[in-house]
């Protein structure tokens, strides 16, 4: 029996130092109206999407604070998204830069539900990049520097009619963010991503950037009957490039629906959440056929070490 969900993704493109937080909501405000008028119940907003991606650049913690970091959510900027949302009955993923009352700092997403509630939050916890400054190298990738890691694990939250998780950027890359959502049984993961086209460590062909975050997508999607909306806040922010390549994924690994731009730009899939049923019941049946007493090494090592034969 098919279970419809209208889901949408709003890529945005650049948002630029100097743009205002409330120049990136009209931003949003205007594609959430968009999704609306294609029949979305949810939209998944990119990861950071109020500000441009500010750990490219080299400051102190109380310098980021100050310009990029939001010490209350909702707050008055961003209300008018949330007015937006209430109005038309539709829940979103939302990006942002936490600052706790207790001043912890966190790269941070929300699921807020077709009322207006905020019932989850989600907390990064695969941060990339390094906390020590690179002056030689050509942009800087400061999450370890700037975020703590996250404190609240990977949750599927029930609402909207679907269980649905939330991760945000580098998480996508690795199988553990997923697989310990599957193991809640999500239908839907909702991730929001800011990914430089160049890398800083080695001459990695461009191309590889695009393949291995659709990789990603497709292969968690499948391995764990999930659908995936992943929404890219990409182009050149400042001169400095990003993916687009926002994308949703269906629990079959294949990719529903693409941007085509590195712009703002809205997708959209009428999903059926049922569609992961068949896969969660045969081929991807944990309860039947995951062997958890062979897999101790994932827990008990952070790092490879020696082979075991
Ligand atoms: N950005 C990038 C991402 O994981 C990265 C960092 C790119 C890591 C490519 C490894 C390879 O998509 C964020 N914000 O995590």
């Amino acid at each position: 029996m098919p279970r419809k969900l209208g889901l949408a993704v709003a890529q945005m493109g650049p948002v630029h130092r100097t743009d205002s937080r409330a120049a990136a909501v009209k931003r949003l405000v205007e594609m959430l109206n968009e999704a609306a008028s294609r029949g979305a119940r949810v939209v998944v907003f990119p990861e950071l999407a109020l500000t441009t991606f500010f750990p490219r650049y080299w400051m102190s913690e109380e310098e980021a604070v100050a310009q990029f970091f939001e010490p209350s959510m909702p707050n008055p900027v961003v209300q008018p998204l949330f007015d937006a949302a209430k109005k038309r009955g539709i829940g979103f993923y939302l990006g942002f830069a936490e600052l706790t009352p207790e001043q912890e700092r966190y790269n941070t997403s929300i699921l807020v539900d077709d009322k207006g509630n905020i019932v989850g939050r989600y907390r990064k916890i695969h941060l990339p990049g390094h906390a020590d400054h690179k002056p030689a190298a050509p942009f800087q990738h400061l999450e370890k520097k700037f975020f703590a890691v996250g404190n609240e694990g990977f949750k599927v939250w029930n609402t909207m009619g679907a269980n649905i998780g939330m991760c945000i950027c580098n998480d996508r890359r690795w199988p553990e963010t997923f697989r310990v959502m599957g193991l809640q049984s999500v239908e839907l993961v909702c991730l929001g991503f800011n990914t430089p086209s160049h890398n800083i460590h080695w001459s990695e062909p461009p191309h590889l950037r695009m393949f291995h975050h659709l990789l990603s997508l497709q292969a968690n999607a499948y391995q764990n009957a999930t659908w995936i909306a992943a929404a890219a806040k990409g182009g050149a922010e400042d001169g400095f490039h990003m993916i687009g390549g926002s994308a949703i994924v269906s629990p079959t690994g294949e990719i529903a629906a693409q941007a085509l731009t590195e712009d703002d730009e809205v997708i959209f899939v009428n999903a059926d959440m049922a569609l992961g049923d068949n896969f969660r019941q045969n081929v991807f049946n944990f309860a039947v056929h995951r062997r958890p007493e062979h897999y101790q090494l994932i827990i008990e090592r952070v790092g490879a070490g020696k082979p075991l034969g």
